[in-house]
């Protein structure tokens, strides 16, 4: 018998706006769901928390928040999940999670005036995540998805700069995945990466991002 129990993995899915992040991790979910394996589809900004509301209205351009501050209320809004989030890996089910600390700090630092150290400081101790999927589109196959929608930071110029921050913030565990392709293509190659993921991960402790 065999009483111990195996964690989760945390998988993260990065990349600019309209890459099809959002689909691909809840199809992602949904696979390892329909196969046994117990999973939860979590976002950031998880906007019903009172941080949440706060960046929900500041992305909807309902209200101004100075760039410094908002910053650090995207990254409260995950340590507030940091317990749950934790609980769960623990207990056996694996986290997707569209965006995380790396959206946190691209955005920010595209803003005139940031330092990337500076950026990662507040986020540093996260839990770490075993995978990070970083969907790229080319800018011409971007223009011919739907158009933005009408939040802040949904601008092609600012995307692009985001995209050259994300450039900056590869890591070991980071899978570039080409967003171009079909939506089932690039489901199939995701759940690959994150079945292996999984069983590689599933007795290994749970490590602290850029610490
Ligand atoms: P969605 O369109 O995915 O809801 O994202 N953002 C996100 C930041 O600026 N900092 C962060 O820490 C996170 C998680 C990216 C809403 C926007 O919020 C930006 C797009
Ligand atoms: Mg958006």
């Amino acid at each position: 018998m065999n009483g111990v129990v195996r964690r989760g993995a945390l998988i993260v899915l990065e990349g600019c706006d309209r890459c099809g992040k959002s689909t691909q991790a809840r199809k992602l979910v949904d696979t390892l769901v329909a196969g046994g394996t117990p999973a939860e589809l979590w976002r950031f900004p998880e906007r019903s928390s009172s941080i949440g509301q706060l960046i929900g209205s500041y992305l909807e351009k309902k209200s101004e928040v100075e760039d410094h501050a908002i910053h650090l209320l995207f990254s409260a809004n995950r340590w507030e999940s940091v317990p749950r989030m934790r609980k769960l890996l623990q207990d056996g089910t694996t986290v997707v999670v569209d965006r995380y600390a790396y959206s946190g700090v691209a955005f920010t630092a595209a803003k005139e005036g940031f330092d990337i150290e500076w950026c990662k400081q507040p986020d540093r101790g996260l839990p770490e995540p075993d995978l990070v999927l970083y969907l790229t589109i080319g800018a011409e196959d971007a223009a011919k998805r739907a158009d933005f929608g009408g939040e802040r930071y949904e601008q092609t110029d600012f995307q692009k700069r985001v995209a050259d921050m994300y450039g900056l913030l590869r890591e070991d565990r980071w899978e570039t995945l080409d967003a171009s392709q079909s939506i089932k293509d690039l489901h199939d190659q995701i759940a690959k990466l994150t079945r292996d993921i999984i069983t590689r991960v599933e007795n290994k402790p749970i490590n602290k991002l850029w610490m």
